[in-house]
């Protein structure tokens, strides 16, 4: 089985302070945050950046300001900006983080609910318009999907050459209007992907854990974070996205699941030179 890939999603754009003090807003708040959960075992930092308010922006050099930091204290740590930012931005304020041609980046694979009268969009043609300016700046996409029918809508997308494979999923699991958290879905969702592809899981709210293990057995990747979820266990609210990857690695290491390092998991994730999309990356 690989080693275990664990991404820190450390502070989302929808999550606040009132969920939990900890959340990191500040260029030096996320970079402690990413740090910390890298230093407990976290190879990736799922980035979204924020205003010092905490106001969510795609702000181009907010992102830069941001990875300079966290490159400053951890400068082998993969860095997947997200180009999904919050609910109602623009396309085109969702794609600035891609002109920094990180190594990673998401692309969200299809709309649904997101709560309320929240609607997370995601047209066709939006993604063929993600995916091409990701193939231009050889940027490998974290292909997210909150439902099945996503996946469907990128193996469509592949067949046309929009999405180079082995493709990477991120199944997000239990957000209200998507996919649930539970057995059942998981075994289907790793079931309709297309063999050679890898996949990681970010169980939402009170699943978290409980996906994490089973995605640790079925060997599958995990993400955890306060962008998933606040809390270490129930009631309790976690001090850090540290606490959260420590007990993902004591879950897989009582599980028999080694650690990847991000080295590691550029092997596995295809990064490398001649990795992704091979000489053209160069
Ligand atoms: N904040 C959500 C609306 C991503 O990072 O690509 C979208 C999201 C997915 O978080
Ligand atoms: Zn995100």
């Amino acid at each position: 089985m690989q080693k275990l890939i664990i991404t820190a999603a450390i502070c989302g754009a929808e999550v606040t302070k009132e969920h939990n003090p900890n959340v990191p807003y500040t260029i030096e708040e996320i970079a402690i945050e990413s740090e910390k959960a890298y230093k407990a075992g976290a190879s990736i930092i799922h980035l979204h950046v924020r205003k010092d308010n905490g106001t969510p922006t795609q702000d181009r050099e907010r992102f830069k300001s941001c990875i300079e930091a966290i490159k400053d204290r951890c400068p082998d740590v993969i860095i997947q900006p997200s180009t999904g930012g919050a609910v109602g931005m623009s396309n085109v304020e969702r794609l600035q983080p891609l002109d920094l041609r990180p190594e990673m980046a998401t692309l969200d694979a299809g709309t649904c609910n997101f709560g309320g009268d929240e609607i997370f969009i995601n047209t066709e043609n939006a993604i063929k318009e993600f995916t091409q300016k990701m193939i231009e700046l050889c940027v490998k996409p974290e292909i997210e999907v909150f439902d099945k029918g996503m996946i469907d809508m990128a193996i469509r997308l592949q067949k046309k050459d929009f999405i180079k494979t082995p493709m990477h999923f991120n199944f997000v699991m239990g957000v209200n209007g998507g996919i649930t958290a539970t057995p059942r879905d998981l075994v289907f969702m790793e079931e309709s992907i297309p063999k050679g592809s890898t996949f990681t899981v970010s169980g939402i709210g009170r699943s978290e854990f409980q996906m994490a293990a089973m995605t640790i057995i079925m060997g599958g990747h995990v993400r955890v974070g306060f962008e998933d979820n606040v809390y270490i266990k129930k009631g309790i609210l976690a001090k850090s996205n540290s606490e959260l990857v420590e007990k993902v690695v004591r879950l897989a290491t009582e599980l028999d699941r080694e650690i990847a390092t991000p080295h590691e998991a550029r092997e596995i994730l295809g990064l490398l030179p001649k990795g992704y999309i091979g000489e053209a990356c160069k």
